[in-house]
């Protein structure tokens, strides 16, 4: 065996295991990033997930254990935590009804991680999540580049999916970045996505698409989450949620300097001084390696700063 103790496992916690978060554990597995300890409150369900993925893998071919526990021990020295731990906006619930309760989950996942994985990278899924990511920092006490929210590839992906299948072109080869809080304010920006290099407003000229399509797709990515929510009626999307996360997962376990938008902990980029707001990232062995600071046009610019001060306004209804 000693020729073989450099070879260690990932290992990746995971937070909440509902729809978002059994993803998680299917995606780890798939891409095999590591061993996967699935944490939720409701005994037996992360137990029963687990198995379930454990008897997946001889079909698929690939050797990853899923453990299922109501323990905040067994995240111990996890490499990566993904926390979707919290509840879903019911009807007749306001947002801040939603803050009060799912700031009082992430606090107490906060401090098991705190105790048990405080090197880990850690991303946050729930929602509302500029304030959650934020709360999930200040209490797990952990280096800010290393906890990051996830909600700009989701919205990016979304923005992709929508511009590819309108042009009818490949996916992979459409690319977009945006900004912002997660939530109705969110910033798409056109100048800077592109299809193969050629840029949103390139293709209006080339009249690949008109501006007003253009408008079109914009509002249906800011609304993207709300489309599907009024589809399932009864939750939230959960597939390219947990993809977009996984995307973040392996860029800092693989050290790929992807280049992403997340909600970041600002220090001053961007005129944003100690809060978490979207923008462009690069993620590595560091987690959080640097903040891209691109020059945005003033209307960009006044885009930016009202998504900023939403995020400010949940930040300060978060209770503390
Ligand atoms: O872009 C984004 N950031 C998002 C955010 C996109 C989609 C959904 N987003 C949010 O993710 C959504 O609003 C939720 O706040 C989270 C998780 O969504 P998911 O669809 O996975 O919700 P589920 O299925 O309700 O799962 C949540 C689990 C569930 O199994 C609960 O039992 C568990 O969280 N839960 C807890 N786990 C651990 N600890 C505590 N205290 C706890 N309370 C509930």
């Amino acid at each position: 065996a000693e020729g073989a103790s450099h070879v260690k496992r990932h290992k990746i916690a995971l937070v909440g295991a509902g729809q978002i978060g059994a993803t998680l554990a299917l995606l780890s597995g798939m891409k095999e990033l590591g061993d996967v300890v699935m944490y939720d409150i409701v005994e037996g369900m992360p137990q029963g997930k687990g198995l379930d993925l454990c008897q997946l893998s001889p079909v698929e071919g690939f050797d990853a254990t899923f453990k299922g526990t109501q323990s905040y021990a067994d995240m111990k020295d996890a490499d990566v935590v993904i926390v979707t731990a919290g509840v879903p906006r019911k009807p007749g619930m306001s947002r801040d009804d939603l803050l009060a309760i799912n700031a009082k989950i992430v606090r107490q996942v906060a401090d098991g991680i705190k105790t048990y994985c405080p090197d880990a990278f850690v991303v946050c899924i729930t929602n509302p999540l500029d304030a959650m990511v934020q709360l999930l920092q200040e209490v797990s006490g952990l280096p800010p580049n290393k906890v990051v929210g996830m909600a700009g590839v989701l919205d990016a992906s979304r923005f992709r999916y929508f511009l590819a299948e309108k042009l009818n072109v490949s996916v992979e080869d459409v690319h977009c970045l945006v900004m912002g809080g997660h939530g109705d304010t969110m910033v798409p920006l056109v100048r800077y996505s592109n299809v193969g290099g050629i840029t949103l407003p390139d293709l209006v000229k080339m009249k690949w698409l008109t501006q007003d399509e253009l408008n079109k797709m914009v509002d249906r990515t800011r609304f993207g989450g709300g489309e599907i929510v009024g589809l399932l009626k009864t939750g939230s999307a959960f597939y390219a949620p947990a993809a977009s996360a996984i995307s973040m997962a392996e860029a800092y376990l693989k050290d790929k300097k992807r280049l992403l938008p997340c909600a970041a902990y600002l220090t001053g980029e961007y005129g944003v001084n100690g809060f978490y707001c979207g923008v462009p990232v690069i993620i590595g062995k560091g987690g959080v390696e640097k903040v891209v600071e691109l020059q945005l046009t003033s209307e960009e610019s006044a885009m930016f700063k009202k998504s900023v001060d939403a995020v400010k306004e949940l930040v300060a209804a978060t209770p503390k």
